[in-house]
């Protein structure tokens, strides 16, 4: 079956492109898939763009609407088991991890069917004149481009989809062209729990071939991106000349900032988990460790310990604690991280290199590996490496803790370890991060916004916020009264 999903078709690319996918944790191969081009992106625009103006679903009333996007929820609940396993086998990472990642998204999907549903957004305006009945209502924004990376894929397709559909938008969706399966899922979903056809569109391929056309289409009206910082730049100037709305959630470089009276137990375990998560392939990942002075040799010689014996595998071995990179490519770019922070003097304490264990030769696997003795000033601390590898820095005050976690462009995350209520308090206040973690790292919930700061990005996803990006608000002025005002005589 092609996997092209436009105008409620299936359809192949219209230039016969194909593309292999392969498990990254060891090269089998996954399925061939359909890869479109600018040809399939204008044909999946036409169909969205008439879907807004003359279809269904815009004009549909938000409760039916939620009530569309909450069976949406229910499809991904009874679909759980193959999704998370699709998921593995584009990404490589644990079935237990995708698992749960299943759940997340389906929570989300119920969490903006309710939103939705509940209404209450509009409102009235006093107008100051009796004669005048103003409200403000809110309307979807149009037909949207919705661009999607390779480390999470359904969970942030979810977060993007849910609240457009349940605003009442229109929209084409682009997967990355290297982890396409659980979308094209999604679809076969959405179109069985009733989003007419035309309202949600599918487009595989790459970002040249089809993500720029989309954001540079005069008929989108909005483009909402998770990804790289280049990219998001890219996409923000591709879509200035026709002015469209702009959502970017552009990863970030996470602070995780340890005082000498936090838990050291706990600590030692959440910074693993931060930064080692998925391989370190996180937007929010912990991968600034700053740690108090007085604390860090001790805290460093445990949590190296400890990250000496993380086990590496593929998404079916249970033993494993974290699977491969993405690609040979980003592998490449997380090694030349390394060897620039080892070049500028960072001292290596673990890792720094893929494993030589023969079972994961044919897998993009790299060592968790800590950097020690770092500075601000190097590469491998100021840019995402977006791998295993955490970056260790010394700190003596509070304000300097401060000041080091916020000497970055970015500001999706942090966290704060400590004992003393009112510091965590003042620090967690003063951190510039979209979300800030005080004794923990890495929860999120479908109610709280998620965002960055600063080069993170624009806007919010999640949230009450998350769903007001896809509408747009518009005043009624209604004079029930009207007389000439003379105003010309
Ligand atoms: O991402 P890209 P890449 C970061 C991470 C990683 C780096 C590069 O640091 O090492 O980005 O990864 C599509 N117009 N994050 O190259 O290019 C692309 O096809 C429109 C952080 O894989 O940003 C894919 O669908 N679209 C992050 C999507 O953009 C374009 C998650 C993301 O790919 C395009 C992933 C273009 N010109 C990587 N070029 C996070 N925020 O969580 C590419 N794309």
């Amino acid at each position: 079956m092609p996997e092209l999903f436009i105008g409620g078709q299936w359809t192949a690319a219209a230039d016969g492109r194909v593309r292999e996918i392969r498990c990254p944790a060891d090269g089998t191969p996954v399925a061939t898939v359909d890869e479109g081009g600018p040809k399939d992106a204008a044909a999946a625009v036409a169909a969205a763009r008439l879907a807004f103006d003359d279809g269904p679903w815009p004009r549909t009333p938000a409760a039916e609407r939620g009530r569309v996007v909450v069976r949406v929820a229910e499809l991904l609940e009874r679909d759980r088991d193959a999704l998370a396993r699709a998921e593995s086998l584009d990404t490589g990472k644990r079935l237990v991890e995708s698992g749960y990642d299943m759940d997340d998204i389906a929570g989300c999907f119920r969490y903006f069917g309710h939103l939705a549903a509940a209404g209450g957004g509009d409102r009235v305006v006093d107008a100051g004149n009796d004669a005048v009945e103003s409200t403000v209502q809110h309307e979807p924004v149009g037909v949207c481009a919705l661009i999607t990376p390779w480390n999470y894929p359904l969970l942030q397709t979810a977060w993007k989809v849910a609240p457009a559909l349940a605003a009442g938008n229109t929209f084409v969706l682009k997967p990355s062209e290297l982890t396409p399966h659980t979308a094209i899922h999604l679809m076969r979903l959405l179109a069985e729990a009733g989003v007419p056809d035309g309202a949600a569109n599918l487009v595989l391929g790459t970002g040249p071939l089809v993500g720029a056309p989309l954001t540079e289409d005069p008929r989108v009206d909005m483009v909402s991106f998770t990804g790289g910082l280049a990219t998001g730049r890219r996409i923000m100037a591709a879509a200035a000349p026709t002015v469209k709305k702009i959502a970017l959630e552009l990863g970030g470089k996470n602070a995780n900032i340890v005082f000498a009276d936090a838990d050291f137990d706990t600590a030692v375990d959440y910074a693993l988990t931060a930064v080692f998560l998925h391989s370190g392939q996180v937007c929010s990942a912990g991968a600034r460790l700053l740690v108090e002075d007085g604390l860090h040799d001790r805290f460093v010689t445990e949590l190296v310990d400890r990250a000496r014996r993380i086990r590496l595998g593929g998404p079916f071995d249970e033993r494993a604690h974290t699977g491969p990179l993405i690609s040979a490519e980003h592998r490449a770019k997380v090694a030349a991280y390394v060897a620039a922070g080892l070049a500028e003097g960072a001292v290596l304490r673990c890792g720094g290199a893929p494993p030589d264990d023969p079972e994961l030769a044919d897998g993009f696997y790299y060592l968790p590996t800590v950097l020690d003795e770092c500075t601000p000033d190097m590469s491998v601390v100021r840019d995402e490496s977006f791998g295993p590898v955490l970056t260790v820095e010394r700190f003596r005050t509070e304000a300097e803790a401060v000041s080091l976690a916020n000497d970055t462009v970015y500001g999706l995350a942090g966290a704060v370890w400590t004992g003393d209520a009112g510091r965590a308090h003042r620090v967690a206040d003063r951190l510039r991060a979209g979300t800030v973690w005080i004794n923990d790292f890495h929860p999120y919930v479908p109610q709280a916004e998620w965002g960055g700061m600063k080069q993170s990005g624009i806007g919010r996803e999640l949230g009450p916020a998350g769903l007001a990006e896809y509408l747009e608000a518009k005043h009624v002025w209604r004079n029930t009264a009207p007389r000439p005002q003379r105003w010309f005589g």
